[in-house]
């Protein structure tokens, strides 16, 4: 089977990758392969910054390698965190604390003015090709925590679609409407036809 290193050692993040990829591709990440330093993260969009990985990512492995950067953009806060939403609480910020910071921010906001926008892009570089998708989720960000599911910001993350936080939603329905699913749909028969073109 063609294999795919996905540069990543965000293990949630690598769940939801291997569950929507399936038996496509055989995927392996940071965690399968002899360590390197991580890039930083300095572009100022997720496109940038899924690009700088997975260049990396080809450099260091010479497999075909896709990168996911992933921002959730709080209308009210200006779209932040953003390109900034692992580190939102700082350096080492842990998934609660940046949960905490953003609620922080948003005080006692009703909830039509806590609409927010999660934007998933993939980057796939080969060696012969720079490509990229990209998947949004809309909803509202929560005045508290709901459920215990998922990761990251997905327990004050309200889908419409859902009609329910993330972290209440099983992995399937979160696959089905997220930012990550949607741009990981778009991806995979190209992904299939890219690497079967590759010797
Ligand atoms: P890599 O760069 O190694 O892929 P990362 O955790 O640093 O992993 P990002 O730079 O893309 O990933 O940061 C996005 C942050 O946004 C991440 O740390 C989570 O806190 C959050 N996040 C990403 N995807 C999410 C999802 O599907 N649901 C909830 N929160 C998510």
């Amino acid at each position: 089977m063609r294999k795919l290193f996905v540069a990543t050692g965000n293990r949630d993040k690598l769940r939801e990758i291997r569950a929507i990829l399936g038996d496509s591709v055989e995927v392996v990440s940071l965690h399968d392969v002899p360590p390197y330093p991580e890039p930083a993260e300095t572009g100022e969009t997720l496109l940038e910054n899924a690009l700088i990985k997975a260049r990396e990512g080809y450099a260091r492995t010479g497999l075909p390698s896709l990168a996911d950067d992933t921002g959730l953009e709080v209308e009210a806060l200006g779209g932040a965190p953003g390109v900034f939403s692992a580190r939102y609480a700082g350096e080492n910020a842990s998934y609660q604390d940046n949960v905490r910071k953003l609620l922080e921010e948003l005080g006692s906001r009703p909830l039509i003015e806590r609409s927010a926008t999660f934007r998933c892009v993939m980057a796939l570089v080969d060696g012969e090709r720079e490509v990229w998708w990209e998947g949004a989720a809309e909803g509202v960000i929560l005045s508290e925590p709901k459920g215990t599911s998922g990761f990251g910001y997905d327990p004050v993350f309200y889908s419409y679609e859902l009609k329910k936080s993330f972290a209440q939603a099983t992995a399937e329905e979160k696959n089905s409407v997220s930012h990550r699913g949607r741009a990981l749909q778009s991806l995979v028969s190209e992904v299939q036809q890219l690497l079967s073109n590759i010797k």
